[in-house]
């Protein structure tokens, strides 16, 4: 195939070369170069997105075609009996084989969440995973929710009979990430992470609430820190992720484990308006807030030096906002109309 758009032209050549030396083939479509394309098509100004994802999807076809190859040369049919009656040589596993087979694609969750992490990324967070098993002390106690502590209830989960949790929110890694990341302060840089994983709530469902969900949290350190930084953070990402500058309002909220606490919420499209009152109007996207001097002491950290901000976002709801989805369960319903729709 003949691209004319030289980052396609000079991707195609390492993917090429990528895939000469994979042994797992597949691999190749998890291929960063592959994911960085797609991340600058959607930075593309809308008049210059259709002829470089035309290329694009080219590419991928061809990526798909050597994978194609590589499967037509692994396939070793054992010799077919003539003689025998219809189908008889044909093990299941074989016909599975024979059926026409459609191409999987990426969960749209992930191909967001990756969008979310790249931003963050070209804003200088580091990316962290979160855990989806956690203790006590890190669900809590370094939160700043002492044992009893009634806000507790807020993050009611699952837990394993010898205590462990399914995390109710990605805060769980705050303590780990500022544990860790401290010596970067003593050297005179910043703490920016940005931590994206699935959460667990024992939770009434409905379309806007799972019981199983994605969040990203973020966490920033450093001398002088103030609200400020922290709304300017939150704007400069929306605005890239949605494309536009949005109608926002940020109001005062409880944490724990930040200390002044706000909520984050962005005005609903039509097709998530729940009724006629002001509260209907709005979303709640994310908690966040000054991260609490107990939980920088928790770490090791000296809050009358460093201050610093975090934040707690549900996936989902960005999603929907961006896509227009009006019911935050066709996610994990496994539905292909639904999906094949982001593919
Ligand atoms: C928290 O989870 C806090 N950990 C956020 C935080 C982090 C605050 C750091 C301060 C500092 P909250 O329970 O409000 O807060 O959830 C945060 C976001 O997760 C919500 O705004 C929403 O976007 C999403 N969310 C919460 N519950 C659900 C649910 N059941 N289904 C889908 N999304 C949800």
């Amino acid at each position: 195939m003949s691209y004319t758009n030289p980052e396609i032209i000079k991707a195609q050549s390492a993917l090429a070369a990528e895939f000469e030396k994979l042994t797992e083939k597949k691999q190749i479509l998890r291929s960063k170069t592959l994911e960085s394309l797609y991340g600058a098509l959607r930075a593309l100004p809308n008049d210059q997105k259709a002829t470089y994802g035309k290329e694009l999807n080219e590419l991928k076809t061809e990526i798909m075609s050597w994978l194609n190859k590589v499967e037509d040369n692994q396939k070793q049919l054992p010799p077919i009996d003539v003689t025998a009656p219809f189908d008889v040589n044909t093990s299941k596993d074989e016909k599975q084989m024979l059926l026409p087979v459609t191409q999987g694609s990426i969960h749209p969750l992930m191909t967001e969440l990756q969008y979310i992490v790249d931003i963050f990324g070209r804003m200088g967070f580091e990316a962290v995973e979160s855990r989806q098993i956690d203790d006590d002390y890190h669900m809590f106690e370094s939160l700043n929710f002492p044992e009893g502590h009634p806000a507790r209830d807020d993050y009611d989960t699952f837990m394993t009979t010898d205590g462990l949790i399914a995390p109710a929110h990605t805060s769980t890694m705050q303590n780990r990430v500022l544990s860790e990341r401290k010596k970067n302060l003593e050297a005179g840089e910043a703490i920016a992470v940005v931590i994206p994983d699935r959460v667990f709530r024992n939770e009434d469902l409905d379309v806007t609430h799972e019981h199983t969900f994605y969040q990203f949290e973020g966490v920033y350190v450093d001398k002088n820190i103030t609200v400020g930084n922290l709304i300017a953070t939150l704007k400069t990402f929306m605005s890239e992720y949605f494309g536009q500058d949005l109608k926002a309002k940020i109001q005062p909220f409880y944490f724990p484990f930040t200390e002044p606490s706000f909520e984050f919420a962005i005005e609903r499209p039509d097709s998530l308006k729940k009724g006629d009152t002001e509260a209907d109007q709005w979303l709640e996207l994310l908690g966040c807030g000054m991260i609490h001097p107990n939980v920088l002491k928790a770490a090791g950290i000296d809050p009358t030096i460093y201050t610093g901000f975090a934040w707690g976002c549900g996936i989902e709801r960005l999603v929907m906002m961006k896509n227009s989805i009006e019911d935050i369960r066709h996610f994990e319903s496994g539905k292909l109309d639904f999906l094949r729709q982001f593919s």
